[in-house]
């Protein structure tokens, strides 16, 4: 039996990969940091074939510990500070779980495949980096995986040395190390602090009558939405080629913060402008204006196309938020 090992599953893409993984065959373990939480509870009852097990990012020993106990064939690094605009606020330990922790994972994995009797690496375990189109921040669009990049925000700066590293250890180690970028991917899973689950939460609560509006910040800027179920399946696959490589993955679509509030207002009847207004307290240090990716190294080599439609997407989120705010 295949096994993964996931860091950050109790997050929006662990769970989904978590269920792919275990969809597959596989026996999946997981790394939760701390004492009991409620993200552990929510995957314990969202997913509870998933083997858990204790470690953190920003401990090497723990890391080597977990590696010797799940003995994985696959390990995911999904474990991130993954708000960007907590990054300014937490700057350093956004670099230590989201840098550096890439970083403790791929030496614990050399340490490890070193350590082999057969002297040869023994098992050899597949990497994948969660790496992101934040990493672009500035670039030109469309941005493939040519586009130099020009992060905007301490997050995006701790994913570019996370994706170096990567890139680093399969050219210096010949580690079987990939490093998927993906654009925005989101759903209904979504932590309610990004900006789409923020909207489709709100756009719930206002149907209902349990909030009367909705601020946020720049309505301007453009994202390549796509949706999560969708992009962990690229993640996996990146893992089953020949040989290990990085691939952009997106929809090659997109669309203004203001597009989705527009969208997810009308999917139940009511027009945007009555009830959202803009707080200059929510606007970045720096932004990202536009992203837009062009997937087609991922479609050609892995055969990989994006599902679920924008507007599909919004519409999804939307009814799920109706569901849960209404107690269905
Ligand atoms: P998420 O929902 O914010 O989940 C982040 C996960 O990281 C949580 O499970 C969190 O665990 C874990 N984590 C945080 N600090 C850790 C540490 N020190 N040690 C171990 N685990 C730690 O993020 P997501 O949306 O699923 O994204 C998954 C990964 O893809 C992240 O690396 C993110 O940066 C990256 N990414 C996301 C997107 C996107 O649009 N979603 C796009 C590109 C890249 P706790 O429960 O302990 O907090
Ligand atoms: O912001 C604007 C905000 O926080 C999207 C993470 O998964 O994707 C995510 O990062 C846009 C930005 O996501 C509000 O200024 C307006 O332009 O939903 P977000 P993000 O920063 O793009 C990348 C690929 C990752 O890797 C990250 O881990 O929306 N915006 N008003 C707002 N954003 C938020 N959060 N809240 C607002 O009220």
């Amino acid at each position: 039996m295949t096994r993964a090992l996931i860091t950050g599953v109790t997050g929006q893409d662990g769970r989904h990969l978590s269920e792919l993984l275990l969809a597959k065959g596989y026996e999946v373990y997981g790394i939760i940091r701390g004492q009991h939480n409620l993200k552990r509870a929510i995957l314990e009852r969202e997913v509870p074939e998933v083997r858990i097990v204790g470690g953190d990012l920003t401990d090497q020993g723990s890391l080597i510990s977990v590696l010797q106990q799940a003995q994985p064939d696959e390990v995911y690094n999904l474990g991130a500070m993954s708000f960007v605009t907590l990054s300014w606020m937490q700057p350093e330990l956004t670099g230590n779980f989201t840098g550096l922790g890439a970083l403790r994972m791929l030496e614990a994995i050399r340490i490890i495949q070193g350590a082999s009797p057969s002297g040869d690496g023994g098992r050899s375990i597949r990497f994948y980096q969660a790496s992101s189109s934040e990493m672009f921040g500035a670039a030109p669009a469309p941005q493939n995986e040519a586009t130099l990049f020009h992060p905007r925000s301490p997050y995006g700066v701790a994913k570019v040395f996370a994706h170096h590293i990567t890139v680093n250890f399969r050219e210096s180690y010949g580690m079987f190390a990939c490093s998927g970028i993906l654009f925005n991917h989101e759903g209904p899973r979504r932590g309610p602090e990004f900006v789409t689950r923020k909207i489709s939460r709100a756009v719930a609560r206002i149907k209902l009558g349990l909030q009367d509006s909705l601020v946020l910040g720049n309505l301007e800027s453009r994202r390549d939405w796509g949706y999560a179920g969708d992009y962990v399946e690229a993640m996996w696959l990146m893992l089953q080629q020949d040989q290990p490589d990085d691939y952009v993955i997106g929809t090659g679509e997109t669309h203004s913060v203001g597009e989705f509030a527009r969208c997810a207002f009308e999917h139940v009847g009511l027009d945007w402008r009555d009830y959202v207004s803009t707080d200059a307290s929510l606007l970045r240090p720096a932004e990202v204006d536009l992203l837009l990716a062009d997937p087609s190294k991922a479609r050609e080599k892995l055969d990989w196309e994006p599902k679920v439609k924008f507007e599909s997407l919004v519409r999804m989120m939307v009814d799920a938020d109706l569901a849960l705010e209404s107690g269905a």
